[in-house]
């Protein structure tokens, strides 16, 4: 079987140029977020990619095609879309073998960039370790991939439902760079920060574009994280935010969810909870990781 990648026109011509491209995931939209804030999230991150002067990558497989770039009119119909399974490193290769439609975690996401020659990728918060995950086992395969597959992920830090400590201890067993920007402590998606310190730190595009190059020379597999903290004005502080987690965490038990409808369940029941704010918080983090992803890959295409 030839699997064909199937990049927009414009990702094509970017990527042929060896121009600066950014890749953006799609579970955000189908499973992250409800509609129409997802779409004009989405199209709101396209725009700041562009403006910055790189050219976006959002990327879904639709009809068991690897789209990267989408269509206007496919990003619109995706977003209305109820029936997209969300898919990882597992269920990817399924959904393009049996015609299928779905939506890209971080992990398939990355693993569709590295493929199409992208480098770095800009995403909301990356799947962890679950709270409670020495009963549940319940890691995301995002910190598995995370160790193999070769992208930059610019993140608002590891989602604060999850069990951050034990993210980062899973992190550093498997070697992946985890790098706060501009600050010492790793943030915590809504907040900016997570109370921990972060394993390393970064202040500029140019500091994480020469760690990238140093980690190649060294022919270090895999990618590595960055934390990049919420603006202050947009974050919801953390002890706010701690109470609404753990109500949603007791809700979600009580409901008996699990598996991969646990981080989206949490993350609808969290904006009910706040009654939009975390819905706020979440549209301000994406576009200022996608500013930051934007200008370390323009840098990156200068090397
Ligand atoms: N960040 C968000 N919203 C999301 C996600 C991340 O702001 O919906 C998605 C990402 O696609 C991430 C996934 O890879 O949640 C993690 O899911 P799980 O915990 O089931 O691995
Ligand atoms: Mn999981």
């Amino acid at each position: 079987m030839h699997l064909s990648i199937s990049p927009s026109d414009s990702v094509k011509k970017a990527l042929d140029a060896g121009d600066a491209v950014v890749a953006l995931e799609s579970t955000i939209i189908t499973h992250g977020m409800p509609y129409p804030q997802n779409l004009e999230t989405a199209k709101s991150v396209e725009s700041i990619v562009k403006e910055a002067g790189a050219t976006p990558a959002t990327i879904a497989v639709i009809d068991g095609q690897l789209k990267v770039g989408l269509e206007d009119e496919t990003l619109d119909w995706l977003a209305r879309c109820a029936t997209a399974a969300k898919l990882s490193r597992a269920d990817l290769a399924f959904a393009i073998a049996s015609g299928g439609t779905g939506s890209t975690t971080v992990a398939a996401t990355m693993i569709a960039a590295h493929l199409a020659g992208i480098a770095v990728f800009a995403t909301g918060g990356v799947g962890g370790v679950h709270r409670g995950a020495s009963e549940s086992f319940d890691i995301s395969a995002d910190l598995q991939e995370l160790s193999r597959t070769p992208v930059t992920v610019v993140s608002a830090g590891a989602k604060a439902i999850l069990d951050i400590p034990k993210t980062l201890e899973v992190l550093e067993t498997l070697g992946v760079p985890v790098i706060a920007y501009g600050q010492d402590n790793f943030p915590a998606f809504w907040s900016s920060d997570s109370g921990l310190t972060s394993p390393l730190r970064l202040d500029s595009e140019k500091a994480i574009v020469d760690f990238i190059m140093a980690r190649k020379a060294l022919d270090i597999e895999g990618g590595m994280l960055i934390g990049n903290p919420v603006p202050a004005g947009d974050e919801i502080k953390r002890d706010e935010m701690e109470k609404t987690i753990s109500k949603a965490i007791d809700n979600a038990n009580a409901k008996g969810i699990s598996g991969k409808a646990l981080t989206p369940w949490l993350l609808g029941h969290i904006v009910e909870l706040t009654n939009g704010a975390s819905l706020e918080t979440n549209q301000a983090l994406i576009k200022h990781n996608a500013l930051l992803a934007a200008n370390i890959a323009i840098e990156l295409a200068k090397r």
